[in-house]
């Protein structure tokens, strides 16, 4: 596959792990892992099966979602102390969470964040990025030394990443990470025609691609991505179903199948250490 992109192939696959998400309720869902014991729990099982970073959404003592900042900081001290992922907190919240509010996620010091590239419909509501909101978050992550995870949902959020890298210079750390976020009722399809058109078109200045496939997509937007050199995101956020009739009872269990189909791709997980250098994140552990 030809490509503009400098991504090119990688010999060995990162795997994030996006275990909560804002949009499932612990009452439909009760394996969700809502509380900071059993993001602990998930997160440790999950690295063990060969995730290297996670993507957090934090949720309150009544399971929702929230941006608090004692509750993000926690979870990352928590993380730090007890796994070693690159820690990603969500600058995207929940679909109700505003802007101004959505920029503070970074007073909680995670090694990486969210940033999505444009407004998008999301089901039956809107998910939210103007320009002005994406501009503030891609520089006050440089100033804050955050590498940026940048979310494409359609082809016009590729077009607005070569307008942030062009306006702004490179993020924090040199490196341009991508997670192509697919089959959002809203954005681009979760097919692998839709996937390598927007592979194709990425900015020369992207050093790693990866993608999920949101509900029905999951497995195929994982087997397209792993063939065409890219990286993958699972997790209860994205994909609740394992297998026609059974549900996912842990995020684990995703993580461990991607880990599977990434070994018999000849493309084995990426421990953690790879990953940071992979991302260019600051190397904030503290075991
Ligand atoms: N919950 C969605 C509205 C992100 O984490 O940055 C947005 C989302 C993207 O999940
Ligand atoms: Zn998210």
């Amino acid at each position: 596959m030809s490509s503009t992109s400098s991504a090119g192939s990688a010999a060995s696959t990162l795997i994030t792990v996006a275990p909560t998400g804002a949009e499932l309720s612990k009452e439909d869902f009760p394996q969700l892992p809502t509380t900071l014991e059993e993001l602990v729990e998930t997160a440790t099982a999950c690295e063990a099966a060969g995730a290297a970073m996670i993507h957090l959404h934090i949720r309150d003592t009544d399971h929702r979602p929230t941006l608090d900042h004692g509750y993000l900081k926690a979870a990352v001290d928590a993380l730090r102390e007890q796994t070693s992922l690159v820690v990603q907190l969500s600058t995207g919240g929940s679909v109700h969470d505003p802007l101004e509010q959505r920029l503070t996620v970074l007073d909680a010091e995670p090694d990486s964040c969210s940033l999505t590239c444009g407004t998008t419909n999301f089901g039956d509501d809107v998910f939210l990025n103007p320009w002005g909101f994406m501009s503030d978050l891609y520089v006050q992550a440089q100033e804050r030394e955050v590498v940026p995870e940048f979310e494409l949902f359609d082809l016009g959020h590729v077009h607005a990443l070569r307008r942030l890298i062009d306006t702004h210079g490179l993020p924090f750390g040199g490196k341009v990470h991508v997670d192509f976020v697919t089959n959002v009722p809203g954005g681009m399809p979760g097919s692998p025609a839709a996937l390598m058109a927007a592979v194709q078109l990425l900015p020369p200045e992207v050093t790693s691609w990866a993608a999920t496939g949101i509900g029905r997509a999951h497995l195929p937007v994982m087997a397209a991505a792993l063939s065409a050199g890219g990286h993958l995101r699972v997790g209860m956020e994205d994909n609740v179903v394992f297998a026609r009739g059974q549900q996912v009872q842990h995020n684990r269990e995703l993580v461990e199948r991607a880990a599977h189909l990434a070994q018999v791709m000849q493309r084995p997980t990426m421990s953690t250490d790879d990953a940071r250098a992979l991302l260019g994140v600051k190397d904030r552990r503290t075991r």
